[in-house]
């Protein structure tokens, strides 16, 4: 075996096993080969991979561009974990199918008309001290001027705030580094107020403008009426950073139209993109928002348009809180490295990446050194003076971002498509690597915050061209990722995506989340608080007011209550329906169809849909989500009739039924089945006492659920009793058959709970027999051998007992069954199972890790 398989087999079983590696790099090798893979291909691999249930390091929230949404995903397996609807209706979530979820979705209403979509730019992570506390996430709609803000409790949108003066935003959001402001920054100038002024006006009424979002980070929600905007130039205003550490208190927005042009193409005028790079500089905005913050508690200070307050430019001016500093011409992106000493300016048209640094703006500040007033009257800094250096990085340098090495930044170039390391200290590049195609943000772990992690960056390319299997014209977008870790950057992995252009997208790691699994029973989600249509258990009700009737109703595996509803056409329908679960994972959707409705129901969750029955029919309503192996069952009946009409009854048709023979038979075999399923919980119940799961409180938490079910049963018995009584048998079947319903939930549930329980308490697996219970499974055992059960195979359970010379005998068996057919017993057993027992072609290394595990079955015989 040559060198380097020899080390990638070292790479991927562990030492344990390199020492006798024969089969490890012959199947490495193997695959290898026919797939084409090169040594560096699985070093990437390995480097990527995540074993199933294995956890990311990192979680990334990723802008969703046009999708009004947000991605989550996992670094560095790059698996999408979630989409998270934000200023677009979801359906599975039903984001904007249900009243409550609706009621978000609609604070995004602008001017009283419904905004449906979204264009998300730039997430943000709430933070103490510059440093992400896993709490808020927050998103700007560039088209719409809009911010949502996002729990991560629960990964759902609480809030969306409309920027009442602004007509498109861009330099947003970003964190302030306590979280005490979000910013948000304008970008396409227009008037403030709601009117109509001609674009001739446009030095004189068209303005700028950074909005301070006032964030409470206690309930995760932006206070309007705390907020306020700081009046700028019409210049466009692109993208904003807020100061930290030293610059504390201080936000950076640049802007790429200090020239003011308008265009105006149809009338002969150069078009708008000529005119607006004409100037060799434009405006780095530098401004106080802690003093403009205090300025603009006081209505002597501000000018209030449309209910918002703004501090105009000359209030600003007259106490040294906004400044301009020239930067090369049509900057995007201004980052704050982690001190907030060094300001780092890129400039789509220039190949230099300019970095001010902030002690000599400060100094200049301070000194009142300016060399001349833009024509509002701001006063400039002078660009020279301001600067720490320049760097020539190549061409079309966009975004930046920070490693955990001191003064080490990435930075994206556009045209160029690569991404540039280099030391914004020394101002030398040390290493480019090619991206595909066209980046325009970076991802780095946490790596605009105080604290960057390093390890890795991901490059949010806006082109994939030939990368993947071609979907037509519109291509999916590609997220490469990139180790760091070692002097030169490593590309390591491509993820298309699949929905819309995402802009930007942060990182944290991912013992910074903590998200609950569940809520309190009969919670609005969306404002945290009791919903006002929660029922309990026994509370189900219909209530008819007018042309009003209101469902209180339940969902529990697998029914819903209740199961019928007749309504008059023309009614207002509203339901309230509360998910009673409250085991992991056990949700239920809801819908009626025909009626554009859905609600997701979490563990806990109450929510309401509304609508008109203005159709007359029959439409049933059901669970969307395969919550039990009587999902399907989880269903009921909405019937809306139509009062003026008459309807004829079908009951001269009525079915031939059951004799009273036939369904005395039926309720002996129920009641039956019913003692039997009852046996099978009762040996669970045995099995999880005997071996204290009470000490296990996720396992107490299945076993309440189980009994919670198992509860019902006493209920049900007494009414099939009555029913006997009463001589109605078909009454006296149905509810003994939902005994035998809440009965196979009992076991469902049970069950999960008792292999929990077998995890918890089984002995520790030596690595020999961890390998060998992933050769069994892997190597194809498991199809036909269940331990613990006879099943198309015999039960291993004890095999090592059975024969003499066992281990030798069992090994013999696996590498070459065949030899052993004549074998008595083995005769037998083919007899038995009309089967054979398959050459599996294990090794013998894997047949030794096999036995090993076999030992530890046998350690463990009394928990299967
Ligand atoms: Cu460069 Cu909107 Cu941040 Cu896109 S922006 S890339
Ligand atoms: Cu509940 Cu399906």
């Amino acid at each position: 075996m040559n060198y380097k398989l020899n080390k990638l087999s070292t790479l991927f079983l562990g030492s344990a096993i390199a020492a006798s590696t024969a089969f490890g790099a012959g199947t490495l090798e193997k695959i290898m080969k026919e797939r084409g893979l090169t040594e560096s291909d699985v070093i990437r691999a390995a480097k990527t991979y995540l074993p199933t249930g294995g956890r990311d390091e990192f979680v990334i929230f990723s802008s969703g561009g046009q999708s009004g949404q947000m991605i989550v995903y996992g670094v560095p397996s790059m698996k999408i974990l979630k989409y998270i609807a934000v200023f677009t209706p979801e359906p599975w979530q039903g984001y904007g199918f249900d009243e409550d979820s609706k009621a978000v979705l609609r604070q995004g209403n602008i001017r009283g008309r419904e905004i449906n979509w979204g264009d998300t730019h730039h997430p943000a992570l709430s933070e103490v001290d510059g440093k992400y506390d896993g709490k808020w996430l927050v998103i700007n709609d560039k088209a719409n001027p809009r911010v949502g803000v996002i729990d991560l409790g629960d990964f759902e949108t609480k809030q969306i705030v409309v920027n009442p003066i602004l007509k498109s935003d861009h330099g947003g959001a970003f964190f302030t580094q306590n979280s005490e402001y979000i910013i948000e920054a304008s970008q396409y100038a227009a008037p403030f107020d709601n009117n109509y002024h001609p674009i001739e006006e446009y030095k004189e009424t068209y303005r700028g403008a950074i909005t301070m979002w006032k964030f409470d980070s206690k309930i995760g929600r932006i206070q309007e009426d705390k907020s306020f905007s700081i009046e700028l130039p019409p210049y466009m205003q692109d993208l904003s950073d807020a100061g930290k550490g030293v610059s504390h208190g201080w936000g950076f927005t640049n802007s790429f139209n200090s020239e003011m042009y308008t265009g105006g193409i149809e009338v002969g005028m150069p078009p708008f993109e000529a005119g607006c790079s004409r100037n060799d500089t434009d405006f780095l905005h530098v401004y106080n928002w802690e003093k403009l913050a205090e300025l603009a508690k006081d209505d002597k200070n501000v000018k209030v348009v449309n209910g918002h307050r703004i501090v105009p430019m000359d209030v600003s001016i007259a106490n040294n809180a906004l400044f301009l500093i020239p930067e090369p011409k049509s900057p995007h992106g201004v980052d704050v490295s982690p001190d907030g000493e060094y300001i780092t300016v890129c400039g789509k048209l220039d190949t230099h990446a300019s970095v001010y640094k902030w002690s000599k703006i400060k100094k200049l500040i301070d000194d009142k050194k300016f060399v001349g007033k833009d024509p509002y009257g701001i006063p400039i800094l002078d660009m020279k003076e301001s600067l720490h250096g320049q760097v020539e990085l190549g061409l079309g340098p966009l975004h930046n971002q920070y490693s955990n090495v001191d003064g080490e930044i990435y930075t994206s170039l556009y045209v160029d498509s690569q991404i540039v390391k280099w030391n914004y200290k020394t101002l030398k590049v040390l290493d480019k690597e090619n991206v595909h195609y066209n980046v325009g943000h970076l991802c780095g772990m946490e790596g605009k915050s105080a604290d960057p992690q390093g390890k890795y960056i991901i490059s949010l390319n806006k082109l994939a061209i030939d990368r993947f299997q071609n979907v037509g014209p519109l291509h999916p977008q590609n997220h490469q990722l990139i180790d760091i870790s070692g002097k030169k950057m490593d590309l390591l992995y491509d993820m298309p995506i699949p929905l819309g252009e995402p802009h930007q997208a942060v990182a944290i790691r991912a013992e910074k989340l903590h998200p609950h699994v569940r809520y309190k029973m009969g919670t609005n989600t969306k404002t945290g608080k009791p919903h006002k249509g929660k029922t309990l258990a026994g509370q189900e009700k219909i209530v008819r007011e007018g042309n009003t009737v209101t469902v209180y109703g339940t969902m529990v595996r697998s029914h819903i209550n209740p199961e019928r509803i007749t309504v008059n056409k023309g009614d207002t329908v509203i339901m309230h329906i509360t998910n009673l679960e409250r085991a992991e994972d056990e949700t239920h959707g809801f819908t009626v169809d025909h009626f554009d409705v859905h609600m997701s129901l979490e563990p806990g969750e109450t929510s309401t849909i509304k609508f008109e029955a203005d159709i007359e029919g029959v439409f049933p309503y059901y669970c969307t989500e395969f919550c039990s192996a009587l999902h399907l069952e989880m269903m009921g009946y909405l019937m809306v009739k139509d009062p003026n009409k008459k309807y004829v009854s079908a009951q001269k048709l009525k079915m031939q039924t059951m004799s009273p023979e036939q369904l005395k038979a039926e309720y002996d075999k129920t009641v039956a089945v019913n003692a039997a399923t009852d046996e099978v919980i009762q040996s669970v119940v045995k099995f999880l006492k005997e071996n204290g799961y009470d000490k296990y409180p996720v396992v107490v938490e299945l076993v309440t659920d189980a009994l919670d079910q198992y509860g019902q049963i006493k209920g049900e018995k007494a009414k099939a009793d009555a029913a006997v009584k009463a001589g109605d048998m078909e009454k006296a079947i149905l509810f003994e058959n939902m005994i035998w319903q809440y009965m196979v939930k009992t076991a469902d549930v049970g069950i999960r709970a008792k292999d929990l329980l077998v995890k918890k308490i089984a002995t520790k697996q030596s690595p020999a027999a961890e390998r060998g219970a992933r050769a069994f499974d892997e190597g194809g055992c498991s199809g036909c051998h269940v331990v613990g059960k006879v099943s198309s195979g015999p039960d291993l359970t004890g095999v090592l007992q059975r024969h003499e010379n066992a281990e030798k005998w069992v090994s013999d068996f696996i590498l070459d069954p065949e030899k052993m057919f004549k074998d008595p017993y083995v005769k037998g057993m083919i007899d038995y199972f009309n089967l054979k027992m398959p050459n599996q072609h294990m090794n013998k290394e894997e047949v030794k890790d096999i036995v090993e595990y076999f030992k530890w079955i046998d350690e463990n015989a009394n928990l299967f």
